[in-house]
């Protein structure tokens, strides 16, 4: 049985968006089933958790013939196994991994400098000064994007593939801020992904043990 890594509960501005949707996504779009491993508190640092996953981050992934971790290695081996995620022909393959890793290298990198300034640095100095900079390089990447997949449906091939769930993922990080009213191509394509039926059992499935520990204990929310 395959079985994924998750937090049992993080903060509500990473909720919907921790690393494992995007393996939980992937296995939902290829039709295999998956039980979820849940890190209580500070168990994701503990040396019994640094032994899957050295770094002491989610997701790892292991399913009886492989033990695995980095969201996007776990995608691309889920994706191997599936049609749905990934064409058979080289042409297609080629066009798979050059849009997942420009999702992952070339677009995330940007991104998550906003993000590091937005939600955990916003009322530093060097936050303050940096911003315009960070936005501007985050504005130039996603009017590249826009313009590179015109008037397609999907990044690669024109159909849905583990690329577009690495890059989804990717332009929700910026679901805190409104630039993405300005890409409405993008938009629509974030958008589109997100009407998924696979996206959105792999979202509620990811929130749900947030809400059981909200739940259970409601000073988690109160702060
Ligand atoms: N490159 C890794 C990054 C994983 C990652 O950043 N995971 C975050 C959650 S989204 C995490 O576990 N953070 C806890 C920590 O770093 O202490 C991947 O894509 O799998």
């Amino acid at each position: 049985m395959i079985q994924v890594t998750a937090f049992q509960w993080v903060p509500p501005f990473a909720q919907g968006s921790v690393r494992d949707i995007r393996v939980r996504w992937a296995l939902e779009e290829a039709g295999l089933g998956y039980d979820e491993r849940l890190l209580g508190l500070g168990e994701h640092k503990s040396p019994q958790y640094k032994a899957v996953q050295p770094f002491g981050q989610v997701p790892a992934y292991r399913d009886g013939k492989v033990e695995m971790f980095e969201s996007c290695a776990i995608v691309l081996y889920v994706a191997e196994q599936s049609d749905a995620l990934m064409p058979r022909d080289a042409a297609g393959r080629a066009a798979v991994l050059t849009w997942l890793f420009a999702a992952s290298n070339t677009l995330e990198p940007q991104v998550a400098q906003l993000a590091a300034i937005d939600i955990f640095n916003p009322d530093k100095a060097w936050a303050k000064e940096r911003r315009p900079e960070v936005e501007a390089m985050v504005r130039e990447r996603l009017g590249e994007l826009q313009a590179a997949l015109a008037d397609r449906r999907w990044l690669a091939d024109d159909r849905f593939s583990a690329a577009d769930i690495i890059m989804t993922h990717v332009l929700r990080d910026l679901r805190h801020t409104d630039i993405l009213a300005d890409y409405p191509a993008l938009r629509a394509y974030r958008e589109r992904a997100e009407a998924r039926p696979a996206f959105k059992r792999a979202l509620s499935d990811q929130l749900a043990p947030f809400k059981a520990a909200e739940a259970a204990r409601p000073e988690l929310v109160a702060g």
